[in-house]
């Protein structure tokens, strides 16, 4: 409790109290704490002095009450001139605060297909081939004729194929030229082969159509990577090697590939390709469904059925061709459980994924 025996030291201590107290208020709410404490009306250090002085022995009274009311005006000043320093310093208000953090524009991102088919393109590229687009309308020759599927051929069925009216007729007849939404990008494989000759490297991305309702692992339209080599004396062996550097550049390097023998029209021999499952190094998880096997695309020896179509001399050459769908190779690699949320554009599922 401070001293308040009314003397004129008391009053000059009191007074340094004060200066030194206002000098550490630096917040409008600690001035006002400084100011109450000396000058509230009950209880204030200032109102507790008077009192003290109006009790004390008269012939003293006179000196120490204006020595009192000298502080208390002094006091009065010392805080508006501090109040009206501490508004000064205040920034005006609409005032730039350039000690702010900036603000962060949200950047765009490229969707998870988008980055997987620019890795693709950039393994593919690295190893030498060319990347070619290719029209999504085709006929039924570049489509299926040229790729060994000859009119009966199951594939080419309605229930499986969009077909188009024709351009050119379009009633629908026997003799009509029909145009379909192409069922794999190979349609361009054999436009390109058409227009070149060999050594042939090239990687169609594209999407592609099929007569399909949507469900969990189904879409109507979806991507897809082809790849060809056309050469004298390509192998299976260039097969294999081409394949599996593309495996360890995109799954990892511990990847290994397991081939199983298959079919397609357009490759013979034709396989299947397994890769060792990622996020178990083939141990067997939920991931792989407990196999230690991913399939992820499909593959083989060009048929020679189709050099022919295409004018090579199937004697001289030989190639190999593959295929593998983008979004089946998004849902291995980030583990996506519905290929419809690929479709929907929702920014809490594309904003997960790298830029
Ligand atoms: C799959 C995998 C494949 C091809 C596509 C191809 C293209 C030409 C010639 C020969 Cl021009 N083959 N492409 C080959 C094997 C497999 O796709 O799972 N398809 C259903």
């Amino acid at each position: 409790m401070t001293d308040l025996t009314p003397t004129p030291d008391t009053i000059a201590r009191l007074r340094d109290e004060f200066g030194a107290e206002l000098a550490a208020a630096e917040t409008d709410r600690a001035l006002q704490a400084v100011r109450d404490r000396y000058l509230a009306r009950k209880g204030g250090v200032i109102a507790a002095l008077m009192k003290a002085v109006a009790a004390a022995a008269p012939e003293a009274r006179p000196a120490l009450g204006k020595l009192t009311n000298d502080l208390k005006t002094d006091i009065e000043a010392r805080v508006a001139e501090k109040r009206a320093a501490l508004d000064a310093s205040r920034a005006p208000a609409g005032a730039v605060d350039v000690t702010l953090p900036g603000r962060l524009t949200p950047l765009g991102h490229r969707h998870p297909l988008t980055v997987v088919r620019d890795q693709m393109e950039d393994i593919f590229t690295r190893m030498g081939f060319a990347i070619v687009e290719g029209p999504e309308v085709e006929d039924e020759w570049h489509c299926f004729d040229a790729l060994n599927m000859p009119a009966e051929h199951p594939a080419r069925d309605m229930q499986d194929t969009l077909y188009l009216a024709s351009p050119l007729k379009g009633d629908g007849g026997a003799d009509d030229v029909r145009t379909l939404l192409r069922t794999h990008t190979s349609s361009m494989q054999i436009r390109y082969m058409q227009a070149h000759t060999p050594p042939i490297r090239i990687v169609v991305p594209g999407r592609v159509y099929r007569r399909d309702d949507l469900d969990l692992t189904h879409t109507p339209a979806f991507s897809q990577v082809e790849g060809l080599v056309v050469g004298e004396g390509i192998s299976l062996a260039d097969l294999k090697g081409t394949l599996t550097a593309f495996a360890r550049d995109i799954f990892g390097p511990r990847s290994r590939l397991r081939f199983r023998p298959s079919f397609f029209p357009y490759t013979e021999p034709s396989a299947e390709v397994d890769i060792s499952c990622w996020k178990c190094d083939g141990a067997g998880c939920a991931m792989c469904k407990r196999s230690g096997w991913l399939e992820i695309l499909g593959c083989g020896m060009v048929h020679p059925a189709v050099f022919e179509s295409v004018g090579y001399d199937a004697e001289r050459y030989t190639g190999f061709a593959w295929g593998m769908g983008i979004e089946r190779v998004a849902i291995l690699r980030y583990q996506v459980e519905d290929i419809r949320l690929f479709y929907e554009n929702d920014l809490r599922f594309l904003e997960q994924f790298p830029y």
